[in-house]
Parts: C-alpha cells; structure tokens; sequence
C-alpha cells in the first residue's frame, strides 16, 4: 500500500470503500503501465493524484463549481447565492476571465483553494464575525466557485473550466433557454459525466423570460436530453438569478450536499469508477491459460535442435565408444583406435569439469542454428504465446507475445553457454574398463612369456641342447598354449567387450541428453515461459485491482 493511500484510508477510514478502490486502482495502474494504452493509463494515475490529493485536504469543506455557456448566469448564481455583488455579470462585458471564490465559515479552506488553483486577490468569506450568523451557518462549509464560460474563444477559459471542472467536489451546470440544447455542453460535459450524477445538479435559468406556457414543456425537454446523456436522475431547478426566483431551492440542494458532507467522497468514488471502468473495457475479463505442457515440451524440443543437441549425442556415443575400445580392446590393436580424433574435441566439449570452471568463457565451436531450426524456434514460441494469450483482449494478448520474444535475441549465446556448462559424463573410467584392461595386459604377458618360452625351445633345438623336459597340456606343450590361449584369449576378450561398450555408450548418451535437456528447459524457461507467465501474473494483478476499484 503506498503512503498515498495510507494517507487515504487514515482520513476517510475503512468502510466507504474510496481507499479500497484507490488501492485498486494503483494495483491496476502499476501491473497494466506499458501493457495497456498510455494515455488511458495516464488518466488512471491522473485521478489517482487527485483523489490522493483531495483527500489530504479539508473534508469539511464543499467545492461546489458554477459552470456553464457563456451569458447563462453563472456570475449571477454566484451573485445571489453570496449575496454579494462580487462576481461582474453583463449582457456583453464583462464576462467572468477567472474563478471567484467564495468561503463559507469553517476555518482551513486555505490549503484548498491553493489546490484549486484560486489566488486569495480572487477569494471572499463569508465569515459569521462579518455577516449575519444565521446566514452563514445555513452555507457553512461551502467553496463556491464561479467559473468563466466553457463555450468561449478564449482557450485559457476552457482550460480553467476543464481543470476545475475535474476538482470540484460537486458541480451545478447552470443553462439557459438559448443554449441548453447545444451539442457543447452534453458531448463534451454531461455524456462524459453520466457517472457522476450524485455530484450534479442543473438549473435552468432565465426563466423569468420564458412565457409560464413554455417553461414546463422546455423543462421536459432538458430532462429528456439529460437522459439521453444517461443523466436522468439529475435534479433539475428553475431559475431566475437576476429576480430570485428558484434560488432557494438551489441554495437548500446545495446546503444539503454540505451539510451531508458525502459529496467529496462520491466525486471521487465516480471518477475512479469511471476511469477503472474505461481500462476494465481495454483489460476484458478473459482467461489467461497457463502455459501447457506440450507447448513448452515442444519448446524445449526446439531450442534442444537449435543448440545441436542431436550433434552432441552421437559426439558422446561416438567418444564413448572410442575411449572404451581403447581401454578394453586387445593392447596391441587398440593404441590404433587413439589415432582417430576424439569427436568431443572437434566441437570443443571434452573438457572435464575442472577444466571447464578454468575456461568458463570457453564456447562450443557447435554450428549455429540453420534458418530451420530457427523457424521451427520461433514456431514453438508464437505457438505457446498464442495459447496462453488466447481469450485475452488484444493489448494483452499483444503483450504476452512481445513478452515471449523479447528475450530471444539471447538465444544463441544461452544454449551455448548451457551446452558446454554440461558435464557430459565422458571423463569417467568404469571401473569395469579398468578390471578388463588389467586383465588384457596379463593375457598379453602370458602370450608373451610363452611366446619367450618357445623362441628359447627353438635356440636350444638350434644348438642341439636338451632342455629340461617341456610340461605338457592335453598333448599340447605348454608355451604354446601360453602364446595362442593369451593372444586368442585377448582379441576374444576385446570383441566380447564391444557388445558392452556400444550399451554403455548408449546409456551415456542418454545420461548426457538428460542432462542436457535440463540445462536447456532452464534457458527455455528464462527467455520465453518465465516472461510470458509474468505477463499473465500482470494481467491478474490489473484484473483483481480493476475489480477492487469497481466493486460496488
Ligand atoms: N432576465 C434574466 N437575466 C439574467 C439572469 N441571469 C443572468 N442574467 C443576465 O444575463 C447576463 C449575463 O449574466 P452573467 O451572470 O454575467 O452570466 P455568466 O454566465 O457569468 O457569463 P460569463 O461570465 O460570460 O460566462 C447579465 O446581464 C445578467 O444580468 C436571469 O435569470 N434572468
Ligand atoms: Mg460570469
């Protein structure tokens, strides 16, 4: 809750609903600003200031604001309600150019009227000291402010009107028999008003020049306009300011709004109601889907592709395969195997998990995404954002898929950085590799011992030598069993061993594809489904603060 509205709920306390709604209306404004139009947002945070502004400032005093066209009264209204001639009147000249001010009793009107804007030099009280008590008291409370015309050539005078006009906590639309009809004044003011009709009162003045048979049928008329401006509750008031005739039923409409003190809380509490109403029609009532499971298992797919993944795989199967045949093939054979280059150091990824923090800035030299991968990237992406923005109003279903995107210019770097951050599990000698290379060394020494054996027979055959007697096996002498079991046995060993190397080189390559896929689900989640459920989090937070707002 910000200070503002703090300050709001401490002055109006709970229960009336006008801090609630503004708290609403800031939830709104915050989560929707840069997702909604601004300039409707703008005006949102416009009444927010004023609403917050108002309420800091003397509850016991009543704006009541004299607006209307040119001629129709307004200074006379104001005029016969002071009983003062304060405010000039005249057919032609002067016409009012500034706000009159007018205080009735009640001390610390000050700070007010410097938020209205009116200079003291333009202020009269009506103090209880100074006039007649009873005069005073009826009114107390009252600002009343004349303003000058609407309809006039002077852009300074609509400005002041359009200002005040949106300050004032109640407004009396004084109109004349000329003028009342005229588009000025119901498009520009009372249809943008219809919510406002609690703080609103009408009177149609200069009837003292209207033949007694055309007044009713004229008033007939206005409240039929006032209706089509959906204003049809509006109390309407004849009036003559110049002769006093209905002056005192507008002084008791307007003593009784002050008196009652409410009518600074309904003003606020329609014009919030009216913006939240206007960005509630932007926002819609849709259903944010949450982001399903199949979209974001087809973009991990995607960017899996787009990191070359497929590539890596087959690198560690391959690399697998070449450092186990090394490992356990047959010694004098498999030191061939090493010649091959190892695929995982063509793209860069053999390096092991120590070597990896020391190069941390070290890139897999992997291709780049083809225009394919890429497409189908960008596939999956519109695929997920359009799902999830389904059913939202088109702002919002615009922002979930800037959202979705505005990150992917990462991509490339992200995967890649993903890719070599993987231990790909290649480094690790099974101890499985370790036992059969042992033992290939012994068949080896023991193919070699016997081959010795026989080459040291063959010298003493040579030399006509008797050897010692040579132990048999089977009727097969021993070094020769030695020299052909050891070899035989070792090549027998090494092709056996292949069986079990082309699993493990598999289940390696699934092992790292696990891996691999999480580390990429992560970058997946960080460019596009983390800012599109953000947005969806925005889309709710503006939804439940508009609801506040227009609670009734
Ligand atoms: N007959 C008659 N004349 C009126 C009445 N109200 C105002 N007038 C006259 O109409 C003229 C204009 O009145 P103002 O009170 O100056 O009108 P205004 O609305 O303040 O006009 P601006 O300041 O120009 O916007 C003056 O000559 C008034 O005397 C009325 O009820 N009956
Ligand atoms: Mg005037």
């Amino acid at each position: 809750m910000t200070a503002l509205v703090q300050g709001a709920r401490r002055l109006v306390g709970r229960g009336d609903g006008v801090a609630d709604r503004i708290d609403g209306l800031e939830e709104a404004v915050r989560s929707g600003r840069g997702r909604l139009p601004d300039d409707l947002v703008d005006e949102a945070e416009a009444v927010l200031d004023r609403a917050g502004s108002r309420l800091r400032l003397s509850g016991d005093h009543t704006v009541v604001a004299l607006a209307g066209a040119t001629g129709s009264g307004k200074s006379s209204t104001f005029n016969a309600l002071t009983g003062l001639e304060l405010s000039a009147t005249g057919v032609r000249r002067p016409t009012t150019s500034w706000t009159m001010a007018c205080v009735w009793g009640a001390d610390g009107a000050g700070a007010l009227l410097d938020w209205l804007g009116v200079p003291p030099r333009h202020q009269v009280r009506r103090d209880s000291s100074l006039d007649r008590p009873e005069d005073v008291r009826r009114l107390e409370g009252l600002v009343l402010l004349d303003l000058p015309d609407h309809d006039s050539t002077e852009v300074a005078h609509h400005v002041e009107v359009d200002r005040l006009v949106a300050m004032a906590d109640l407004l009396v639309w004084v109109l004349d028999p000329q003028k009342y009809a005229d588009a000025a004044v119901h498009e520009r003011y009372l249809r943008p008003l219809a919510g406002h009709r609690d703080v609103m009162l009408v009177t149609l003045n200069h009837v003292d020049e209207l033949a007694a048979s055309r007044r009713e049928p004229m008033l007939a008329d206005l409240r039929r306009l006032l209706a089509e401006d959906g204003l049809g509750d509006v109390p309407v008031i004849a009036t003559s300011a110049r002769h006093g005739e209905g002056m005192p039923v507008l002084e008791q409409a307007i003593a009784g709004q002050v008196k009652e003190k409410k009518a600074v809380n309904a003003r606020l509490m329609a014009d919030l109601a009216a913006v939240a109403g206007r960005l509630d029609a932007v926002v819609g009532d849709g259903k944010p889907g949450d982001v399903p499971r199949a979209r974001s298992r087809e973009l991990v797919d995607s960017f899996a592709d787009a990191a070359g993944v497929p590539t890596v795989l087959r690198a560690v199967e391959q690399s697998t395969r070449r450092r186990a045949a090394a490992a356990t093939g047959w010694p004098v054979t498999a030191w061939l195997g090493r010649l091959r280059p190892d695929p995982l150091r063509r793209l860069h990824l053999d390096l092991g998990s120590r070597d990896r923090e020391l190069t941390a800035t070290a890139r897999a030299s992997l291709p780049a995404p083809t225009q394919v991968q890429r497409a189908r990237v960008d596939g999956a992406v519109r695929a997920l954002s359009d799902e999830v923005g389904a059913g939202l109003s088109p702002p919002w279903a615009a922002a979930v898929r800037r959202a979705s995107t505005a990150r992917l210019p990462d991509l490339n770097d992200s995967l890649d950085k993903a890719v070599t951050s993987v231990d790909l599990g290649v480094s690790r000698t099974p101890a499985w590799w370790r036992g059969v290379r042992v033992l290939q060394w012994l068949l080896l020494a023991v193919a070699v011992v016997g081959g010795l054996w026989l080459a040291g027979l063959a010298v003493l055959g040579y030399l006509r030598v008797a050897g010692p007697a040579t132990p048999e096996w089977r009727g097969l002498p021993a070094p020769t069993l030695m020299l052909l079991g050891g070899i035989a046995a070792g090549v027998v060993l090494g092709l056996l061993c292949r069986a079990f190397v082309r699993l493990s080189a598999r289940r390696r390559a699934r092992a790292a594809d696990r891996r691999l896929r999480a580390a990429i689900t992560e970058v997946t989640e960080r460019l596009v489904v983390e800012p599109v459920q953000a947005e969806v989090e925005a889309y709710r937070a503006t939804r439940e603060g508009l609801s506040a707002a227009l609670r009734r």
